[in-house]
């Protein structure tokens, strides 16, 4: 690989590592700092099991109480005594909110996970329903509607549920925080606010409740120590982030803006096509009637000439229009006389006649005589 693909990988890494939520804007919706050494029953729901490899036995007990100290906790302890069958124990506190309600929640919490055996000490973060195992030991995680957030890596490359202290000191008080999305995700940060590193992220199941649980676990078999175990937690406070839900709304409102744009958009074309046809049918009318009054101006022009149109003349006399020279020839000369007569001419040549008229007045008028070669 080469080395900028190496420094891409890096900076991408690191996005995802220290690229927290970065709160802006929340409104607490849910607290408590279990100061008053009672436990708020409106907030926590809390118990414990005993629990074994071949079913319930032992002498595993349990505890939940809420301790009143310079900073007061709620405590789920669990222990037993050693025996060579399998038996366990396990204590725990979850919330009576349900975070499954389409908000964008970030929860802050501080807990310490404590212990006075060294042998298998396992903590459970989960976002559940609420469910519990049935009767073995290992049925508190990895059922359905249950999302173990916590993971280990056991030994290489064999991942684990839970957080398991084998051997090991307790870290101390751990300032975490949770985001859960809507949209499935829950999302561990190693620091208050959405801040430090993504612990681990989970995928949520949508048609659960979603409720926050935190467990201790503890056991013991053959090779094993009697155990006792417990967590503190000091402090809890989820607040819906507003900013980001804007932020979502406004998405969510951009998107219909989108949808309604592209449905203007698609009016906005049969408009066009509309106009188009309108444009190619209006533009036809008007070719058509251009050609009407192409043509009535022609016929105008037609009838104007005729109406204009004078007989041929032959030197200065008009003459008849030719179709009567198939008269018969007395109908014709009768033509040509009357015709020179009408117009008070002395002679007309016309239809095959020579003809010259003479006026002469009498006592009742005006007389003519017609001789025609
Ligand atoms: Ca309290
Ligand atoms: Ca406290
Ligand atoms: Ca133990």
């Amino acid at each position: 690989m080469k080395n900028w693909m190496v420094l891409v990988g890096v900076f991408f890494l690191m996005i995802f590592m220290v690229g927290g939520a970065s709160f802006v804007s929340a409104a607490v919706s849910y607290e408590d700092n279990f100061e008053d050494g009672i436990i708020n029953n409106s907030l926590w729901i809390y118990g414990g099991e005993k629990r074994g490899n071949i079913g319930v036995g032992g002498d595993w007990q349990w505890s939940n109480e809420e301790i009143a100290a310079s900073d007061g906790y709620f405590k789920a302890r669990v222990w037993g005594p050693y025996t060579s069958e399998t038996y366990t124990g396990t204590a725990w506190i979850r919330t009576t909110q349900n975070f499954n309600d389409g908000k964008i929640h970030l929860i802050n919490f501080v807990w310490e996970p404590g212990f006075s055996d060294t042998h298998f000490n396992e903590y459970f973060l989960q976002i559940t329903d609420g469910a519990l195992g049935d009767v073995v030991w290992w049925q508190e995680y990895g059922m359905d509607g249950t999302s173990d957030i916590l993971w280990r890596e056991y030994e290489p490359g064999n991942w684990t549920r839970g957080l398991i202290f084998d051997n090991e000191e307790s870290p101390g008080k751990l300032y975490w925080s949770l985001e859960i999305r809507p949209s499935g995700v829950a999302r561990l940060y190693s620091e208050p606010d959405g801040d430090g590193l993504v612990i681990s992220q989970e995928s949520l199941d949508p048609d659960k409740e979603w409720y926050f649980r935190l467990m201790v676990l503890d056991g013991t078999s053959a090779g094993f120590n009697a155990g006792d175990s417990w967590f503190n937690l000091y402090d809890f406070s989820a607040s819906v982030d507003e900013s980001e839900q804007r932020l979502s709304t406004l998405e969510s409102n951009m998107s219909s803006i989108f949808s309604w744009k592209k449905t203007i958009e698609s009016w906005k074309t049969t408009m066009d096509s509309w106009k188009t046809t309108i444009t190619n049918t209006l533009s036809g009318i008007t070719t058509k009637i251009n050609g009407l009054t192409t043509k009535t101006d022609n016929q105008e022009t037609r009838i104007k000439a005729l109406e204009n149109k004078n007989c041929t003349c032959q030197g200065n006399q008009t003459t008849l229009p030719n179709y009567f020279k198939y008269l018969s020839s007395s109908e014709r000369k009768k033509m040509v006389c009357g015709y020179a007569e009408e117009k008070h001419w002395n002679s007309l040549t016309d239809l095959g006649f020579n003809c010259t008229v003479t006026y002469r007045q009498t006592s009742r008028g005006e007389r003519a005589t017609c001789k025609c070669e």
